[in-house]
């Protein structure tokens, strides 16, 4: 992805990872967008990384002007270096002259279509300090603009749009020619904002007659439609008002370059045509819940009846253990349709076309239920420990009854009425009553415990079913949107500026 020599920094780096977030969004979202807004969204994508390949940190300034103007002697009282061939006519050549400061700008200056020959780098360790407020600057010296030579105005057509700020520089004794106005400056008009006009050679100049002649110039920008451009006075031989120029520049070369701006409005713009094709939310969780699956589905094969007919059997109420209904095809249409309804609710309509295809159909979720509730144990015989407790009641009647026995036996013998066997009588009946009692709670306890374990068996069975076959393929998909959301929303978000 690295370019050699390409100036790569914050704001490069920060549009890398919003285009990664955009196309990861892309990836994510995949089908469920619109193919025209997906293929846009890639086409935006492939223009940015290209641009982002040279990347968009430095700010490019652009000398431009007629010959003679001195734009050379600009460039080499800007940069503090005689590198610019001074007095040399550009009719003869379309070559870009570039001043680099805090790197060499390889790629950049590449794609400009500056020579090997023609760039210098700036900001040595000696001068780093004076040098700095123009760290990250391109500073371009252009072929004149009044070149005859077609071939020539191209460059400087082609160049002036990249220019973060262009510096147009009239001398003068040419600043009112109409050819630059008409031919040059009137069609800057809308470009004020990035614009500057630089009034040299002001040492020729009388200095009573300097504000007039700026005066003047200001008055045809106007004419021009060129409103609120700058002038500056400048001397490229004495140095007057090259200060201002360098704080001019400094001011540029602080701000996002205009190649940053317009390479994050293109990723904005993408961005949220792709975020307009989402959801603003995704459902909430409760319409994500399982529960009433589980209950409208238990209720359609019965389960409510057939664990009280379970735990009558324990009870001993009843003798045969019922089965679990056959799963009916109605139901089961009607609970996933209403659990579609609910769990899409708010997702586009892709999205949820997609959730109704990942879950199961009525058929299979039908077969999946069939089977799972085919393995509840519904299995039930009456309590053992009841059945205990009434052999001992039974046993205490006989013994009862054997002791009565034997105290009317002796009566009639003839013999006094036998206390200890009478009450011996008495205690057995006694313990039988409480046996019987006994007995009839703990049936009822054991069939309300059993007819719980079914009712929780197969809700669990059920509850199964639902989770692999509905719920868990619905929340893949609402993670998908979540997902995609969240990247959309970081691809729109630059981060802040250091
Ligand atoms: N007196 C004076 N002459 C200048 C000034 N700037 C440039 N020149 C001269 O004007 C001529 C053209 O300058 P140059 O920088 O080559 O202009 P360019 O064609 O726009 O690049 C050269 O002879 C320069 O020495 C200035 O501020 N004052
Ligand atoms: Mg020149």
């Amino acid at each position: 992805m690295t370019v050699t020599g390409a100036l790569h920094g914050a704001d490069t780096a920060d549009l890398h990872r919003r285009v990664e977030s955009l196309l990861e969004a892309l990836d994510v979202a995949g089908r469920r967008l619109p193919p025209a807004v997906a293929g846009s969204a890639r086409e935006s994508v492939a223009r940015v990384r290209e641009r982002l390949e040279l990347g968009v940190d430095q700010t490019i300034v652009a000398l431009a002007g007629g010959t003679g103007s001195g734009k050379s002697s600009l460039f080499n009282a800007i940069a503090g270096l005689q590198f610019a061939e001074v007095g040399v006519k550009r009719p003869t050549t379309s070559r870009v002259t570039a001043c680099v400061w805090g790197g060499d700008g390889g790629a950049l200056l590449d794609w400009i279509g500056v020579g090997p020959d023609d760039r210098i780098e700036r900001e040595s360790a000696l001068d780093a300090d004076d040098q700095a407020a123009l760290r990250g600057l391109v500073l371009l010296d252009l072929p004149d603009h009044d070149s005859v030579s077609p071939e020539h105005r191209e460059v400087v057509d082609r160049v002036v749009p990249l220019a973060d700020l262009l510096v147009w520089v009239v001398d003068p004794q040419k600043y009112a020619d109409d050819a630059l106005h008409t031919g040059y400056l009137r069609r800057l008009a809308g470009h004020e904002a990035s614009m500057v006009v630089v009034l040299n050679q002001v040492d020729t100049l009388a200095p009573e007659v300097r504000g007039e002649l700026a005066d003047d110039l200001r008055r045809l920008l106007v004419e021009d439609g060129l409103h609120g451009v700058g002038v500056i006075r400048v001397s490229a031989r004495t140095g007057e008002g090259i200060d201002t120029v360098r704080a001019e520049l400094a001011g540029v070369a602080e701000q996002r370059s205009s190649a940053a701006r317009r390479a994050g409005a293109e990723v904005d713009d993408a961005a949220r045509t792709v975020g307009d094709k989402l959801g603003e939310a995704e459902p909430a969780p409760a319409k994500l819940a399982v529960t009433p699956v589980v209950d409208a589905l238990t209720d359609a094969v019965g389960l409510p009846a057939v664990s009280d007919a379970v735990g009558a059997v324990v009870r001993g109420g009843a003798s045969s253990v019922p089965a679990l209904g056959a799963v009916p095809a109605d139901a089961v249409g009607l609970v996933r349709s209403s659990w579609l309804d609910s769990a899409t609710d708010g997702l586009p309509r892709a999205w949820g076309q997609d959730v109704a295809k990942r879950v199961a159909g009525v058929g299979e979720l039908r077969d999946a239920l069939t089977a799972a509730l085919a393995k509840v144990t519904l299995a039930a015989r009456p309590s053992r420990g009841a059945a205990a407790l009434l052999v001992i009641a039974g046993a205490l009647v006989v013994l009862a009854l054997t002791l009565g026995g034997l105290a009317v036996g002796l009566l009639t013998g003839g013999e006094a009425l036998s206390w200890p066997l009478v009450g011996g009588a008495v205690a057995c009946l006694v313990a039988a009553a409480l046996g019987l009692w006994a007995a009839s709670g703990l049936r009822s306890a054991a069939g309300r415990r059993r007819a719980e374990s079914v009712t929780a068996d197969g809700r669990a069975a059920v509850e199964a079913v639902a989770l692999a076959r509905l719920v868990e393929p619905t929340q893949e998909v609402v993670a998908e949107h979540r997902r995609a959301r969240e990247l959309v929303a970081a691809a729109r978000t630059p981060a802040p500026r250091a």
